[in-house]
């Protein structure tokens, strides 16, 4: 039986999407309605108590899956696949993993959800401005290990999940909030990370992945937004 993917375009969902089309497993995509903040909808609450986007339901399992990097890392296991296969670099793929998902991601969730974190104008105002160059800061320290190895992809030779979840951070960072964007110009001090993100926009998979959500145009470097944008 096949995964179950409930999405909405470009939300973090398209982390694992474009994995699962990497991988060239078969699965079905339900929409979830932001718009109608059907994520937060009993029925949804279900699937994931905190109402976010993505979920993957596997079969296999006893219940559904969410948080994007938990997601990640069951695909690559089970289908050993977007992962170092050597043992000795399993701590490597999760630590960067983990990395992206605790710090680069969480970190980007409070740009995006500011006044889930601040309490009114002045401070969310600080909050954003104190957030832009930490992120800028954690793109450069990614920018340092795509150096140090010289490979193409975070983890050396090989793409993995981890490649996925950065593409789209960086993609989301010049998208949203809208209005207060971090601007391509800004990645131009990073031109490994550039490189790599224009490898993976070439991958039929990828590609595949963002036309399944609407979204044409550039897709990690001065991206455009879904045709059917919710945020
Ligand atoms: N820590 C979560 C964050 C997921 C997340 O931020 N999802 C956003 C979309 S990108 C969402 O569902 N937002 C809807 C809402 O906050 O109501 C993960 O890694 O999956």
């Amino acid at each position: 039986m096949a995964y179950t993917l409930f999405y909405s375009p470009d939300s973090a969902n398209l982390v694992v999407r474009m994995a699962l089309e990497e991988i060239g497993v078969a699965y079905e995509a339900l929409e979830v309605d932001r718009r109608q903040n059907v994520q937060r909808s009993p029925a949804f609450l279900k699937f994931n108590p905190q109402g976010l986007l993505p979920v993957l339901a596997d079969p296999a399992q006893d219940e559904p899956l969410f948080e994007t990097a938990a997601i990640l890392l069951h695909l690559a296991d089970q289908h050993a696949a977007l992962k170092p296969l050597h043992p000795s670099a399993r701590g490597r793929f999760l630590k960067w993993l983990f990395y992206l998902s605790n710090t680069v991601h969480a970190d980007l969730r409070m740009l995006f959800y500011t006044e889930r974190y601040a309490a009114d104008a002045g401070a969310i105002a600080a909050l954003r401005a104190h957030l832009h160059p930490r992120v800028l800061a954690h793109l450069s320290l990614l920018e340092g290990e795509l150096a140090r190895h010289g490979g193409l992809w975070l983890l050396g030779g090989e793409l993995s999940v981890c490649d996925l979840y950065l593409a789209a951070c960086v993609r989301w960072l010049q998208l949203y909030p809208r209005g207060d964007t971090v601007g391509a110009q800004h990645l131009r001090v990073f031109p490994c990370l550039l490189t790599l993100l224009q490898a993976l926009s070439q991958r039929e998979a990828v590609r595949r992945a963002f036309a399944a959500e609407g979204i044409d145009g550039p897709l990690f470097v001065s991206p455009d937004y879904p045709r059917n944008a919710v945020v």
